[in-house]
């Protein structure tokens, strides 16, 4: 009879562990079956109730459906075990063999971009990147570029005095004094540099903001070689061709001076908003060097001569970018940053 009871239960036992859908569903038919106080172990109690070879065969049958049973739940297991880590895989999936993701990226400010695309175009042309003091000598921001202490082109260009009797340089022209001292002729020089002014802060003046001076000295210049260098590097900025044309302009330091404009980009000429209708866009100040200063250089103005031009870098972002006020710039605001 327990022949019977025993098949049953193996039977019923396999049943259960074949439908478990999780290896927590396994648990019950081990204490049911497999327990101290399950099914097989009541079995064996009543063992003890047979005679001794009928209890000698039930007691192997017992143990062979025991181990079947054990072995039946651990190879259960085993597929549980083996679908869990095969869906763990699949969810920490991970090709070693890809590119590390990369880091985020930054790119340069757009007045050093500016900045450096310039002295690009210029090293190309033949000239020479120069650097000069912003804490300059009151001689070579106004003196030396023939602004002598009572002139009143000093009142255009207040500045910030420091104690020992220097100031913040109000503009990049003293590092043409600078270069044509140290060099001497002939020379071709650009001078990109930050430079300050104690102004008013508006949409389209900093107290803060970046020039590039630039300049040629040689036996004959002319006019022509002036506007040629401008049309290519306002051409390079503007990344199109541009119209260029010369106002008279008044710097003490070059002789005859002029304003550079360019005919408006964005309404080609016809009158807009940006170029207050007149068509035209004021860019550059330049002119021929001043006989004076070529002499407060040591150069000989009988034997040599020059042009130079100092830009607004800023105002050339602005106009390239536009941008609509200047304090977004230098605000270190990195929305304004990203944006380009
Ligand atoms: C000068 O500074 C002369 N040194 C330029 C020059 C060099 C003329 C060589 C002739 C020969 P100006 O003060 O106009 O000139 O300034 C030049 C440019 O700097 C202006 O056209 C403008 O673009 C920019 N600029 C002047 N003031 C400010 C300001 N407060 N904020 C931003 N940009 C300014």
């Amino acid at each position: 009879m327990l022949d019977a009871t025993l098949s049953q239960l193996e039977t019923r036992a396999r049943e259960r562990i074949a439908a478990a859908a999780t290896a927590q569903d396994l648990e019950p038919v081990r204490i049911e079956v497999l327990g101290r106080k399950g099914a097989l172990a009541q079995v064996s109690k009543d063992l003890g109730k047979l005679p001794p070879d009928e209890r000698a065969r039930i007691g192997k049958l017992l143990n062979t459906v025991k181990q079947s049973l054990e072995e039946a739940m651990e190879a259960r297991k085993s597929q549980f075990d083996a679908a869990a880590l095969a869906a763990r895989l699949d969810a920490e999936w991970l090709d070693l063999t890809l590119p590390a993701p990369e880091p985020e990226r930054g790119h340069l400010h757009l007045l050093s971009q500016i900045q450096a695309e310039l002295e690009d175009i210029f090293t190309s042309l033949g000239f020479t990147v120069l650097d000069g003091p912003e804490v300059e000598t009151e001689y070579h921001n106004f003196d030396a570029l023939n602004i002598p202490p009572d002139h009143p082109a000093r009142d255009m260009q207040d500045t910030f005095w420091l104690t020992d009797g220097n100031l913040l340089r109000t503009h990049t022209s003293p590092v043409q004094v600078r270069g044509m001292e140290r060099l001497g002729p002939p020379l071709r020089m650009i001078a990109p540099g930050r430079v300050f002014r104690n102004e008013e802060v508006d949409a389209s003046h900093e107290h803060t903001f970046y020039q590039l001076e630039g300049m040629m000295i040689d036996r004959e210049v002319s006019i022509a070689h002036l506007v040629y260098f401008m049309k290519t590097m306002l051409s390079e900025v503007f990344r199109r061709e541009v119209t260029v044309r010369l106002r008279p302009g008044y710097f003490p330091f070059v002789e005859p001076g002029f304003e550079l404009d360019i005919r408006c980009l964005l309404c080609d000429g016809q009158g807009c908003r940006v170029c207050k209708q007149s068509g035209w866009l004021e860019q550059v100040g330049c002119g021929l060097v001043h006989p004076n200063v070529l002499r407060n250089s040591g150069i000989d103005p009988e034997q040599w001569m020059g042009w130079a031009f100092g830009v607004g870098l800023t105002r050339l972002v602005m106009m390239r970018h536009a941008i609509d006020d200047i304090r977004y710039l230098q605000s270190g605001d990195l929305r304004f940053l990203r944006q380009f």
